[in-house]
């Protein structure tokens, strides 16, 4: 899957290919929306499956994929680790998702559309004992329906959860779109304790990501549309957030932009999607509906402020 430099030069050499670079770091398949989770000596990597035929129409996305690494460079497949139908209630769209590991367990927050008996978008969580699955529904039910946020008229801004855990076990769940919103979660990681409070910060489209650095919250969302990252910082989980500026540029051949931050054997990383990979063979090229997903190293400032990330081809080297 890792291309090698000499399979580059030689396809481009011999016209087979265009000559591609080690981002986006899958090519054979579309990858979005990406949520790492580290653990151990492992990063798994999770992402959303775009398969969209049409590049002009909207999402099809139907299930969500696996990979791991050990250095962030070679990566292995796992496969589909669920569908969105596997929630019974659900009716599809497979959109983005946060996998965290609480009490030796996997659970796994995630976007998809809920049937008719709750119309609009939904967050469910899925629970399993391994990171590859097989996940199940943990609740049986929507962690948190459209009419359960009532913030915009849209029934999509329920979407893209993203877990926090405190050290003391306390979980928080970061979410919404355009009406950015977090909420406690109880122990059991399937209920929610407490109201669903709104966050104030601007320029806030989707995309939540919450991350700790000594003792500063990053809170890092994909800002104005076609969609940036931004970020902003606090002392609390709680906020009052302060506004950090703009973290990453639009990230090429597609309006959303989604990051997944997280540090591995003293490295940080800016997990994230373009629309950049070229066509394949008979698989068509990136774009607006089939993302793919890039890493660059995530660098700090001295006084705990974040350097605007650096995208590039050459990926981690
Ligand atoms: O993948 C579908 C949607 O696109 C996600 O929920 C958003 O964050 C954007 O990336």
């Amino acid at each position: 899957m890792r291309k090698t430099l000499a399979l580059i030069g030689l396809n481009a050499m011999l016209g087979l290919s265009p000559a591609v670079a080690d981002n986006p770091i899958f090519e054979h398949v579309f990858t979005a929306d990406p949520a790492a989770l580290v653990d151990g000596d492992t990063v798994w990597l999770y992402t959303g499956h775009d398969e969209a035929p049409n590049n002009d129409v909207f999402f099809e996305m139907h299930d969500w994929l696996a990979f791991s690494s050990k250095d962030m460079k070679t990566w292995q497949e796992h496969g589909p680790i669920m569908k969105a139908v596997d929630f019974e209630w659900a009716t599809g769209h497979a959109w983005a998702s946060h996998m965290v590991k609480k009490d030796d367990k996997y659970w796994f927050y995630t976007t998809v559309r809920h049937d008719d008996t709750h119309p609009g978008f939904a967050v469910g969580v899925a629970v399993s004992d391994s990171p590859t699955g097989p996940f199940k529904d943990a609740r049986g039910s929507a962690l948190v329906t459209n009419e359960m946020t009532t913030h915009t008229p849209n029934d999509w801004d329920d979407i893209d959860p993203a877990i926090y855990i405190e050290d003391n076990g306390d979980t928080y769940m970061f979410f919404g779109n355009l009406a950015p919103k977090y909420v406690k979660l109880k122990d059991n990681m399937i209920e929610l304790d407490g109201e669903i409070k709104l966050i104030d910060i601007p320029h806030f489209t989707e995309a939540a990501w919450v991350h700790k650095k000594g003792d500063t919250y990053y809170l890092s969302y994909a800002c104005f549309f076609p969609e940036k990252i931004c970020y902003a910082s606090s002392d609390s989980i709680h906020g009052p957030w302060e506004y950090g500026g703009i973290l990453n540029e639009i990230a090429g051949n597609t309006e959303t932009n989604h990051q997944s931050i997280i540090e591995f054997k003293g490295q940080s990383y800016f997990i994230y999607h373009t629309g950049g990979v070229p066509p394949q063979g008979d698989q068509p090229s990136g774009g607006r509906f089939r993302r793919s997903v890039a890493v660059d190293p995530l660098y700090y400032n001295e006084d705990g402020s974040l350097k605007r990330v650096i995208m590039t081809t050459e990926g981690i080297e």
